[in-house]
């Protein structure tokens, strides 16, 4: 009996050794290279947007019964990638540090748009993710009913949704517009990461298990909260040091007397070892009674701000280094001679005497 009993456990063990193995064995291709040639490519994201939402869904990779948001978010960390070599992502902690509202503009008359006029008393604000590594960038904000994403303000969101002159995304801004309906620039839209740079190659999509997430009952709130989930994402982001600010997006509101709510992100990260990892923050709450302002708050730079709430790389500038580089080198000199004379110009006035003259390049000699 004990023999048996004894084989039963070495059986048990051998069959959950397997099955381990077994699950170990899907790697992100198994899942997301669904015509098998080595790539998860651009006809593998129509292939996963076109199966969004279906019961029994080819990329249900968490076993839920549907295709739904974990799954894409899964998908999503592996676009573009070439299937050698590839498992799927360790985790990171902390590279997200926080969200960031900043007031970007106040609207003090009335202003122009293509459908709707942004009336006087608006406020745009644009909120950033900070991150902890000029490598680190956003994949995509989020939100399923697990994790809502609710925006919320006390009357409307200006300019957002899928009528002519409004947003959802940033890759919908057309600045050719600013000159003629000037409201245009403030319109709502989320950047998930990508600048409002029309000669940008990204773009920034969006899916929703619900088609109709953007509550057109209810002009103050944008929610995302259902069981499919959904998300605003970039495809091919481009990938350059970022300054530790990365927009998630711009938001004008009619009535500035509230503006808050829940926001959840994706983003890649670099591991302390080099490698690519990957980092989820959710739950980061946000509000305009809570602002920052972004700034150079060290006493010791020539543009030093005492209203500034949060310094990001390069907002700072000294005295001699003209390329911000933080070193002095014959660069900064070719600076300094070019302001030579200059009685406004505190970037070549070393010695502080309101003029960049021989006192300040003798000076500068002696850093090099
Ligand atoms: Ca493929
Ligand atoms: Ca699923
Ligand atoms: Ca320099
Ligand atoms: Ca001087």
């Amino acid at each position: 009996m004990e023999y048996l009993e004894g084989m039963f456990r070495v059986l048990c063990m051998v069959l959950g050794l397997f099955g381990a193995s077994l699950l170990n064995a899907q790697t992100p291709c198994d899942w997301f290279d669904h015509d098998g040639d080595g790539v998860i490519g651009a006809n593998s994201m129509l292939y996963a947007l076109g199966s969004y939402g279906v019961a029994g869904g080819p990329m249900d990779v968490d076993s839920s019964g549907v295709q739904d948001l974990p799954d894409f978010l899964s998908f999503l960390q592996y676009m573009g990638y070439s299937c050698e070599n590839v498992d799927w992502f360790d985790t990171t902690t902390g590279h997200i540090i926080d969200l960031a509202v900043v007031e970007y503009a106040v609207h003090t008359e009335d202003l122009i748009g293509l459908s709707d006029t942004l009336p006087a008393g608006s406020v745009t604000y644009q909120i950033f993710a900070l991150l902890q590594n000029p490598d680190d960038y956003l994949l995509a904000v989020f939100g399923d009913e697990d994790r809502p994403l609710v925006l919320e303000t006390a009357d409307a969101f200006f300019g957002f949704g899928s009528n002519p002159g409004e947003t959802v995304v940033v890759s919908s801004y057309q600045p050719l517009f600013n000159s003629v309906f000037p409201a245009n620039e403030f319109a709502t839209w989320f950047n998930a990461g990508v600048p409002a740079d029309p000669n940008s190659a990204a773009t920034v999509s969006w899916i929703a298990g619900q088609p109709y997430w953007t509550d057109s009952l209810d002009t103050g709130s944008i929610i995302m909260n259902d069981s499919i989930g959904g998300a605003f994402f970039s495809t091919f982001p481009i990938v350059e040091p970022n300054n530790g600010a990365l927009p998630v997006g711009q938001f004008t509101v009619t009535d500035p007397s509230s503006f808050s709510g829940t926001i959840n992100l994706l983003a890649k990260t670099v591991m302390d070892d080099g490698t690519e990892g990957i980092e989820f923050a959710e739950g980061l709450s946000f509000s305009n009674t809570d602002l920052t302002v972004f700034g150079c708050m060290d006493e010791g730079a020539i543009n030093f701000d005492p209203d500034a709430t949060w310094q990001l790389a390069g907002d700072c500038a000294y005295a001699g280094d003209f390329n911000g580089d933080g070193a002095f080198t014959v660069e900064d000199l070719l600076g300094m001679l070019a302001d030579f004379g200059c009685t406004a110009c505190p970037q070549g006035d070393i010695n502080g005497d309101g003029v960049v003259n021989v006192q300040d390049i003798l000076l500068f000699l002696t850093w090099l």
